[in-house]
């Protein structure tokens, strides 16, 4: 069974592995934000394409859930001494991606390309697609002005309010090769429990990838990233109430509510299954916590179970 997965970086990557163990990878294609990409130091940075290629890879550093595995920040110092912005933690095993990566996108590649070869490097066996082949960095307007996001992430630590999130340039982007046609054939569809606003908007609002999902929304199944009115990780929490959304399974499901035929939410969120019901959303109810490998292994059995009851469903109608 082909699945096509939606993808932030930490939230997402701890589910996909989970799929990686309880499917053949091979059959796993991963559509990944794009919009947390950077250019720092003359080098194009992906953090998210990097962290769900180092997570399958066994590479990732376990303690962060971004950056490669035991990797030191001696360049990172010296930079520093330099003058030059040393904000964002590039540690020096990490370097060798970015320049790896510049280096293919100098020559020509497109970044799908330097995607494949990297992941192919690392032995990662999913496919791996960035969302556009095009820059769509997402730019959060703050109080002190328009910042991209890892600033408003990493420099200034979430501290700042958000008053609005701009994907500059979505309009005119489109979809990496690939993108529409995975979601087109594939018999199920994930989106990753990762951030609604900022890891999948970014992917939904490309032209036409809102409106495939639309035409698959019987096979879309979504995980719930907010548990008990939390994020699982990162700001997601902190956004929506920012910009004004319910902080709850229910107000996640309402933004997902045209493209998410089923929506995974944790079990103290059970009392919310009616009200999201009434969206016409399927709810399945489960531990969606993911500390140890077998509850990431559980959580993708989960959810492929319910991607493989849709098809089913699909098959008899
Ligand atoms: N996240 C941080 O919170 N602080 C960092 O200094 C940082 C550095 C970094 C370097 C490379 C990389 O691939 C990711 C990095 N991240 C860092 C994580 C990343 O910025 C975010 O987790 C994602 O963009 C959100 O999905």
């Amino acid at each position: 069974m082909e699945i096509v997965a939606l993808a932030g970086g930490v939230g997402a990557s701890k589910l996909l592995l989970g799929f990686s163990r309880e499917m053949d990878p091979r059959a796993l294609t991963v559509i990944v934000n794009t919009g947390d990409d950077l250019v720092l130091h003359g080098l194009a940075i992906s953090p998210d394409l990097d962290i769900v290629t180092y997570t399958l890879a066994g590479a990732v550093n376990p303690k962060a859930g971004w950056g490669l595995r035991s990797d030191t920040f001696t360049a990172l110092e010296i930079l520093r001494r330099y003058g030059r912005e040393h904000w964002f933690n590039l540690g020096d095993r990490d370097l060798a991606t970015h320049i790896h990566r510049t280096a293919l996108l100098r020559s020509g590649s497109t970044l799908s390309e330097a995607t494949d070869a990297i992941r192919r490097a690392w032995g990662v066996a999913a496919r791996i697609l960035p969302m556009s082949d095009r820059p769509v960095p997402t730019l959060i307007r703050t109080e002190i002005g328009t910042i991209h996001f890892q600033e408003y992430l990493v420099k200034h630590r979430t501290e700042l309010t958000v008053e609005e999130i701009i994907f500059d340039g979505v309009e005119e982007a489109r979809p990496a090769p690939g993108v529409l046609e995975a979601i087109a054939s594939a018999a199920g569809i994930v989106v990753c429990p990762s951030n609604p606003l900022i890891s999948i908007g970014p992917i939904l609002a490309l032209p036409g990838v809102r409106e495939a999902l639309r035409n698959r929304r019987e096979r879309v199944v979504a995980v719930c990233p907010i548990v008990g009115g939390k994020s699982l990780k990162g700001p997601s929490d902190k956004m929506l109430k920012q910009l004004r959304y319910d902080v709850t399974a229910l107000g996640v499901a309402r933004l997902y509510s045209d493209v998410v035929g089923t929506f995974i939410i944790d079990v103290q969120d059970a009392a919310q299954q009616q009200s999201i019901e009434a969206l016409g959303i399927q709810v399945v109810v489960r531990a969606t916590t993911m500390r140890t490998p077998a509850d990431k292994e559980r959580l993708a059995r989960a959810v492929l179970g319910a991607l493989h009851q849709r098809a089913q469903a699909g098959a008899a109608s």
